[in-house]
């Protein structure tokens, strides 16, 4: 099965993707949004599955076991996905009833046009570009519809240049940071959630327009924390067949911390890239913390 999955990405729209996700764009361009979706949007490996994780227990007043009632890849289903022996993510969100939660990590000239004119709340979730290149080598690694990454230094230079599935980070999180002027958008690092969980859930409980009750808030921060997260099978994608990921290679909830990118960047990869992140970002307010 590896080798048949592993597979080099194809080019839609400019934008590099799995090969089985090209195959029914034509499902993905046409998909009707409802008024009362919640997107939740990323860039891969930015803590998609931590704030999707939060908004589900939000919808249900902190109920865990309502939480862990199916994975999260069918609680909050991937829109644009769709690949061999599972049903695309546009089958799963036909079917469900509303309010639905939609995960997608299209940049925003993907994004079916429904999104716009239902005038859909969203939230997006920007992570620091280096942590996310170093999270991303390693689920290239365990999860196989990725071409080989290579070695460390080949995969972060794919990285700089735009050439891993969804395309280049820069333009990803600038795109969302200009659509955030004209749409209901709420913008979160995830840097900021690391820093303090609270303020952040608090951010969102707001932007949904809700409200919670201070145990709530108590049974969300604990549920949602790494270390449960880690061991929760529905989140920690062990749920998910080992021929489409490998755990054992890296795991999907694999540390979980800001900085780990020092670990990886040589003194040498670290000026090159800053001088090329700052090319990159020239002229944009947008400003991530590479470490807390
Ligand atoms: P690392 O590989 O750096 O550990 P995504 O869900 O977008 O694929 O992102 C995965 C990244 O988010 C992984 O990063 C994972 O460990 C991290 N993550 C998942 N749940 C988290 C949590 N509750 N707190 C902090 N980080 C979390
Ligand atoms: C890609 C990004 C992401 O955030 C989550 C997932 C989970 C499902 C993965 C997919 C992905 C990449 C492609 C696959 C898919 C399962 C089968 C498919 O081949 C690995």
């Amino acid at each position: 099965m590896e080798h048949s999955l592993r597979r080099e990405l194809e080019i839609i729209h400019e934008i590099p993707l799995y090969w089985s996700f090209v195959e029914k764009w034509a499902q993905v361009e046409t998909f009707q949004a409802r008024p009362d979706d919640l997107l939740i949007s990323t860039y891969p490996k930015s803590g998609t599955t931590w704030i999707s994780e939060i908004v589900d227990m939000i919808y249900n007043d902190g109920n865990v076991e309502k939480c862990k009632r199916d994975a999260i890849f069918n609680r909050v289903p991937f829109m644009e996905m769709s690949g061999p022996g599972f049903p695309s993510g546009t089958e799963q969100l036909a079917t469900m009833p509303s309010p639905r939660l939609v995960k997608t990590h299209l940049p925003t000239q993907l994004l079916p046009v429904s999104f716009w004119e239902q005038d859909c709340k969203m939230i997006y979730l920007a992570r620091n570009a280096k942590d996310v290149a170093v999270s991303y080598y390693h689920f290239y690694q365990m999860a196989k519809a990725h071409p080989d990454p290579g070695t460390w230094a080949e995969f972060l230079g794919k990285f700089m240049a735009g050439k891993v599935a969804y395309g280049s980070w820069y333009d990803h999180v600038k795109g969302w940071w200009e659509k955030k002027k004209a749409y209901r958008i709420l913008y979160l690092f995830y840097e900021d959630m690391k820093e303090d969980p609270k303020r952040e859930i608090e951010k969102v409980i707001q932007f949904l327009g809700k409200e919670l009750k201070e145990n709530v808030m108590n049974k969300i921060l604990h549920h949602t924390s790494f270390q449960e997260m880690k061991k929760n099978p529905t989140v920690n994608y062990e749920m998910m067949p080992t021929w489409a990921m490998d755990h054992s290679v890296s795991p999907f909830m694999r540390k979980g911390i800001s900085g780990d990118w020092k670990n990886y960047f040589t003194v040498a990869q670290n000026e090159i890239f800053d001088a090329h992140y700052k090319e990159q970002m020239e002229g944009s307010r947008l400003g991530c913390r590479m470490e807390i």
